[in-house]
């Protein structure tokens, strides 16, 4: 039987560890896209997770106004000082950068940063996005477009050479926390919107989503909500959503993901990293899933309180992805317990992890972390089913582990 055990065992790192990875939800751009597409020692140094940490370590005289007046690269500096050499790169972010450079075969040990940033001076964007979707094992990565940004709009109005392992994705928070602004923009898309909610502007509102439909082809759908999010209750955002959002949906044929319960600057002076979490309302989901029953859902919540009732959830509605151990709860002892927990409530009908890489580099060490956290987990769940007389094929655990890495999600779009 232990031969057994660990022949499967074996088997089961070999197949995590090498199956092709499906990144369902990135921050990435094309490199058509210049500047927006962040990659390098300084972004992955100034990635808003370790600018918070550096603050929770950061000596007296260092505010953050004086921080975000320095050039990157000195921001970088003060990361790698304070967080790496001074405190330990102990932290899932900071453990990530060595990680990376450790994958792309730099000298950690030295820990020589400008050396590190000349090797980085020395690669060319496009052959580097290839290098690293090579290296993570990924073969396309879902972006995040927001026609509400002008700077994205602007340049996905210029229809811009895409390598094709980047996927578009349409992000639409605006239209539902700040649909003031949202109008704005569509207004000066030329759409006729009003601020006050008629049915005129809901019919612009799906035609909006249409139009940018119609130009990026995108595979889903995409906001961000807070914890405060209710459906259905008498605001204007249960309206935008029966009103627009799951029309456009249902006519385009594409799911509605909710990335749920995150507590916008809690701290405004960290920038991006000053966002918090907070405890949801799993039962807006439900509501949306009974109220929708031809729609398709991709969720994920950002308070680990919320995890066991979202899963649950996801068993009664096959029409619900859950997908992911987003922002605050990927890290290792959190993705190891969702994981267990979607397996032990889904079997293999989730997507186990998105990288929300907003930095090129990460996409190597977010995988290559939830991947040895994954393949323990399946371990125990096969070696239970083998102690039992089940004998998993290796066919099986590969095909398995692909579903957990984005096989599950191709299943759940074409169903
Ligand atoms: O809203 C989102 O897509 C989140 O993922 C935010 O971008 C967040 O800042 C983040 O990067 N999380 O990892
Ligand atoms: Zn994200």
């Amino acid at each position: 039987m232990s031969t057994e055990i660990a022949s499967m065992a074996e088997a089961v790192r070999k197949a995590v560890g090498s199956t092709v990875i499906t990144d369902i939800h990135t921050h990435l751009f094309p490199p058509s896209h210049g500047k927006l597409l962040l990659w390098g020692a300084d972004e992955m140094l100034t990635y808003h997770y370790l600018v918070a940490e550096l603050f929770t370590v950061a000596p007296p005289g260092l505010t953050c106004q004086k921080f975000w007046s320095l050039p990157k690269p000195k921001q970088a500096d003060l990361v790698w000082e304070h967080v790496f050499l001074r405190h330990g790169a102990l932290s899932e972010a900071a453990r990530g950068v060595i990680t990376t450079f450790n994958k792309l075969g730099l000298d950690v040990a030295g820990r020589d940063l400008d050396g590190i940033r000349k090797w980085f001076a020395a690669q060319k964007v496009e052959d580097y996005l290839a290098r690293v979707f090579q290296t993570a094992n990924i073969d396309s990565a879902v972006m995040t477009n927001n026609p509400f940004n002008p700077q994205e709009a602007a340049y996905l109005n210029r229809d811009l050479p895409c390598p094709d392992c980047l996927k578009p994705a349409l992000r639409i928070d605006p239209l539902l926390v700040d649909f003031k602004s949202a109008v704005k923009t569509m207004k000066d898309a030329g759409c006729k919107v009003q601020l006050r909610p008629t049915q005129k502007t809901f019919d612009e509102v799906r035609r909006f989503l249409l139009g940018w439909s119609e130009k990026i082809k995108p595979l889903y759908f995409a906001a961000s909500l807070g914890p405060e999010f209710a459906y259905p209750d008498d605001s204007l955002r249960t309206k935008v959503i029966d009103q627009a959002i799951m029309p456009a949906a249902l006519e385009v044929g594409v799911p509605f993901a909710m990335m749920i319960g995150v507590r916008k600057a809690v701290n405004p002076d960290l920038g991006d990293g000053g966002d918090g979490v907070g405890v949801a309302d799993v039962a807006a989901v439900m509501h949306l899933l009974q109220r929708y029953p031809a729609g398709k859902f991709m969720v994920t919540m950002l308070s680990r309180v919320n995890q066991h009732e979202l899963c649950v959830l996801a068993r009664k509605f096959g029409s619900l992805h859950v997908f992911g151990c987003w922002w605050f709860c990927n890290d290792p002892s959190i993705v190891e317990e969702m994981t267990r927990q979607r397996l032990e409530l889904l079997g293999t009908a989730f997507t186990c992890q998105h990288s929300d890489a907003r930095v090129l580099d990460q996409l190597i060490y977010k995988w290559a972390h939830t991947r040895k956290v994954v393949a323990e987990v399946l371990v125990g769940k096969y070696t239970d089913l083998v102690h039992a007389g089940w004998r998993p094929t290796k066919d099986e655990i590969w095909r398995d582990a692909r579903a957990l890495f984005g096989g599950s999600f191709a299943e759940f779009l074409a169903r």
